[in-house]
């Protein structure tokens, strides 16, 4: 051992493949090299020892004196800025916006002026009750907000995958948020609404019973970001350059299609991954399979405005998709991961506040309400008005303007003037023409009121419309999700009015929950404020198995291996998946991998332990019969084949692996069509085209539902 008392007397040591030098107390350095930074003060002052602090002795007390300590430990001190009051958990990736056509007849916006324009992208996707560190299989809305770095400033299109909203005037906003969130005595429960005072809120919003419909709905639980669908939600406008202004309704449109789990499977992915969707994005920008969203537009005028059934105003209502057509003008490609998810998915502020010219706001009060609050929260979560000079947040065009100073300036102004009209001929001037100029509007009703007009009250008729537009199989799934969380209820009468809402919503959907609650009779429907609901008709747009992916491409294959297992039927199953761009991953009960039957190791990617099959869309058991006995009395392979069957899944299986199956539970005459034995290789590439259905959905039928 070196001296105890000299610093610098250091040994080298080598650990497998790594060459390092110990010192005295046995602590591991690492020095500068050809290829390696020097590592540096905050001040870039170089750094010669980390691993202790400056003390008198060796086991002395440490001194004030060293700058080094207090440095790190003053930035590390801090690190964490408050996370966002709401959508604090999210994801974020660059890509890039690219149009189909020019729609400049219809607005002067950037990004819409020739076919082929590029405009460079940043998204983030979140949940929104849960806090920064909850899982990413909540049942929630999820948001998603996008930002163009347009030519002409950035546009901030933030919405969710949801085109409704909870309230209809952002005043309601703080209570709404306050009763999703944990409650206030306890700090739980955290990333749910299963809880009172969601329900006792919700219980007393009817406006809400529309969105309710939507987040009971498998939406609220979705396979991926890149399986479901985004809305702008809020109606606007588009300017063209002569100032005529036509209605709009945003819409993203998922390449893949649309996609959920069922709720038993995501409870138990927040187990198994809570960073499920994170990594799901991740994996899929780095390994180049981009995912990719159509921009679609449902244009309408004032005529339709005023002759629609509902306010176009009004967030909770829809326009059905079978009423105005949506238009798909562009793709949204994400092709880049965040280098520093800190730096940017953190410090990426978006704010509905941000259009650009050609696009405009309406008169929605939930939009109005938003357009203060956006600023305003990036102001306490970023801590300077300067946070538009963050990388993340910065426009890509040229941006002058006199705002100078404050907490963080990154800008170095130039020149005297600092204010205009001056008379030094220095700095920006107005623009007129190409300049953004809020579209003159005549108000038709100029008396100040504080007032929910009444176009707005008509709370159930498109909460049943949606509810219709569902398949049976989604159908059991609200009922069971409404369920669910109302069993999380304490107060009784809290879940009896919301029985009382839901009779004005669905009959049917009503009598399921008050069963699966165990109310010993049905209540009267609420007094409803618009007491005729209208019949609307279904929307088929609105039903997510009937607008599935048609392809198995851009999901995952789990194959459960293990020894001895057949070579054949495994290199055939990657061989179809792969040709249908969908990934395969190992599952084996050592990480190290398994040996195939032709002596071939296939190292896993996940011990079985540690990857159930609810982190697969579909599942296949190769095994060597050699090993059946074993792998029966492992809760873990059990569990993996009993989930993928009850969770809907198809699943195939080698000859080999017959008694494992029994032994899951999953015997003979439980063996339904979704359910493929593997006789010969050419049967996996049937397996993988069966698998481009989401789902087996007959077992629905069969099974309780999950
Ligand atoms: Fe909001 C964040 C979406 C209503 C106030 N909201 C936020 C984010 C999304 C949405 C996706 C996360 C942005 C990000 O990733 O950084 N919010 C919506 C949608 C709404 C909506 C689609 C209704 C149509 N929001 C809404 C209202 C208010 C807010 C009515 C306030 C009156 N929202 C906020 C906020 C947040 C936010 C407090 C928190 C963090 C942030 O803004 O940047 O200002």
């Amino acid at each position: 051992m070196p001296s105890t008392t000299d610093p610098q007397a250091r040994e080298t040591v080598t650990i497998h493949d790594q060459t390092l030098e110990r010192g005295p107390g046995g602590e591991l350095h690492q020095t500068a090299g050809a290829d390696t930074p020097a590592l540096t003060t905050s001040h870039g002052m170089p750094v010669a020892d980390d691993q202790s602090s400056l003390k008198i002795g060796p086991r002395g007390p440490t001194l004030l004196e060293d700058v080094h300590l207090r440095d790190k430990i003053f930035h590390f001190d801090h690190e964490r800025i408050p996370e966002r009051v709401v959508h604090a958990r999210g994801m974020g990736a660059h890509g890039f916006f690219e149009a189909y056509e020019s729609l400049a007849d219809i607005t002067m916006a950037d990004p819409f002026q020739e076919a082929g324009r590029r405009t460079e992208a940043f998204v983030r996707f979140s949940t929104v009750a849960g806090n920064k560190g909850s899982s990413d299989l909540a049942r929630d809305v999820r948001g998603f907000a996008v930002k163009l770095y347009t030519r002409a400033g950035n546009w901030d299109l933030i919405g969710n995958n949801i085109p409704v909203f909870f309230i209809q005037d952002a005043i309601k906003f703080p209570d709404l948020i306050h009763a999703a969130k944990q409650e206030p005595d306890r700090g739980f429960p955290q990333a749910q609404t299963a809880h009172d005072n969601f329900w006792d809120f919700i219980s007393l919003t009817p406006e809400s019973l529309h969105m309710i419909m939507w987040i009971m709905s498998d939406r609220a639980i979705p396979r991926s970001f890149r399986f479901m669908e985004g809305f702008g939600v809020h109606t606007f406008r588009l300017v063209n350059a002569d100032g005529k202004s036509t209605f709009v309704k945003f819409h993203w449109k998922p390449k893949l299609g649309m996609q959920s789990v069922v709720w038993n499977e995501a409870l138990k992915i927040s187990g198994a991954d809570p960073d499920f969707h994170r990594r799901d994005l991740w994996d899929a920008i780095q390994s180049g399979d981009f995912p990719e969203w159509e921009l679609g537009m449902q244009l309408f005028d004032e005529s339709f405005a005023e002759a629609f059934d509902f306010d176009v105003l009004d967030a909770t209502k829809i326009i059905p998709e079978e009423v105005v057509p949506v238009r798909r003008v562009g793709r949204l490609v994400l092709d880049r991961v965040v280098d520093n998810f800190f730096a940017e998915t953190e410090q990426v502020a978006f704010c509905t506040q941000n259009i650009v010219p050609g696009i405009d706001f309406t008169n929605d009060p939930l939009l109005q309400g938003r357009n203060f609050s956006y600023l305003d929260t990036q102001l306490k979560r970023l801590g300077s008005p300067n946070f538009t000079e963050i990388p993340v947040n910065r426009p890509r065009c040229p941006m002058h303007n006199f705002q100078q100073d404050g907490h963080m300036r990154m800008a170095v102004n130039k020149g005297r003037a600092n204010y205009q009209p001056n008379s030094w001929g220095e700095g920006p001037r107005e623009t007129p023409k190409a300049g953004f100029s809020s579209l003159p509007v005549a108000e038709t009703e100029p008396t100040r009121l504080r007032i929910r007009p009444e176009s707005f009250a008509d709370h159930y008729s498109q909460a049943r419309q949606f509810f219709i537009s569902q398949t049976p199989e989604e159908q059991i799934h609200m009922a069971s999700a409404l369920t669910f969380e109302l069993s999380k209820v304490e107060r009784a009468d809290i879940r009896v009015r919301m029985v009382a809402h839901l009779l004005n919503v669905h009959e049917d959907l009503a009598e399921r929950v008050a069963k699966g609650l165990g109310l010993k009779s049905i209540p009267d429907p609420a007094p409803a404020a618009k007491p005729t609901r209208m019949d609307l008709q279904a929307s088929p747009a609105l039903s997510i198995i009937l607008n599935g992916p048609g392809s198995f491409k851009g999901r995952k294959l789990g194959v459960l291996l293990a020894d001895g297992a057949d070579a054949a039927l495994f290199n055939a199953l990657t061989r179809a998946a792969g040709a249908e761009g969908a990934m395969v991953e190992v599952v084996a009960p050592e990480i190290g991998g398994a040996t195939l039957d032709d002596g071939t190791l296939v190292p896993a990617k996940q011990k079985t332990d540690g990857g159930p099959s609810v982190l697969y869309d579909a599942v296949a058991v190769l095994v060597g019969a050699d090993m059946v006995k074993s792998l029966a009395r492992d809760p873990s392979v059990l569990d993996f084949i009993g989930d993928a069957f009850a969770h809907r899944k198809f699943l195939a299986y080698a000859p080999a692996a017959d008694g494992l199956l029994a032994a899951a539970g999953v015997d003979k005459a439980k063996r339904d069509d979704g359910i493929v034995a593997l006789s010969a290789a050419a049967d996996a590439d049937d397996f993988i085209a069966t698998c481009r259905k989401l789902r087996f959905w007959p077992r629905e039928q069969s099974i309780k539902p999950v």
